[in-house]
């Protein structure tokens, strides 16, 4: 029989996928969403917990973008309806801004 081996395989594979899942049970990452609209990042500061990741929507009509005021992120032009997410990985306060739109700001705390 040559279906065993490959059987077995198969179950072996599925244990193996099978168990980070198990172990992050309680410490799975988070998403919260900034939206963009009206010139505006809503909400403009927010706060999550480190290896949570941020998803910036942008509902407005025009090209906007989030760029962190130091070193971390930047997402380039986003078109209305798109999206761009960062993950943050390290704790304090960052502030970004909009390339474009130099006015716009907001701020991730990390903690
Ligand atoms: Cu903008």
């Amino acid at each position: 029989m040559r279906i065993l081996p490959t059987l077995l395989a198969t179950l072996s594979l599925g244990a193996s996928l099978a168990a980070p899942a198990a172990a992050s049970v309680g410490t799975a990452a988070a998403q919260t969403t900034v939206v963009i609209e009206d010139f505006r990042f809503v909400p403009r500061s927010v706060t999550v917990n480190a290896g949570d990741s941020v998803r910036w929507i942008n509902n407005d009509n025009a090209d906007h973008t989030t760029t962190s005021d130091g070193p971390g992120w930047d997402s380039g032009e986003l078109p209305p309806g798109s999206s761009f997410t960062h993950t943050f990985t390290t704790q304090g306060t960052f502030t970004y801004h909009c390339s474009i739109h130099p006015d716009m700001t907001g701020s991730v705390t990390v903690q």
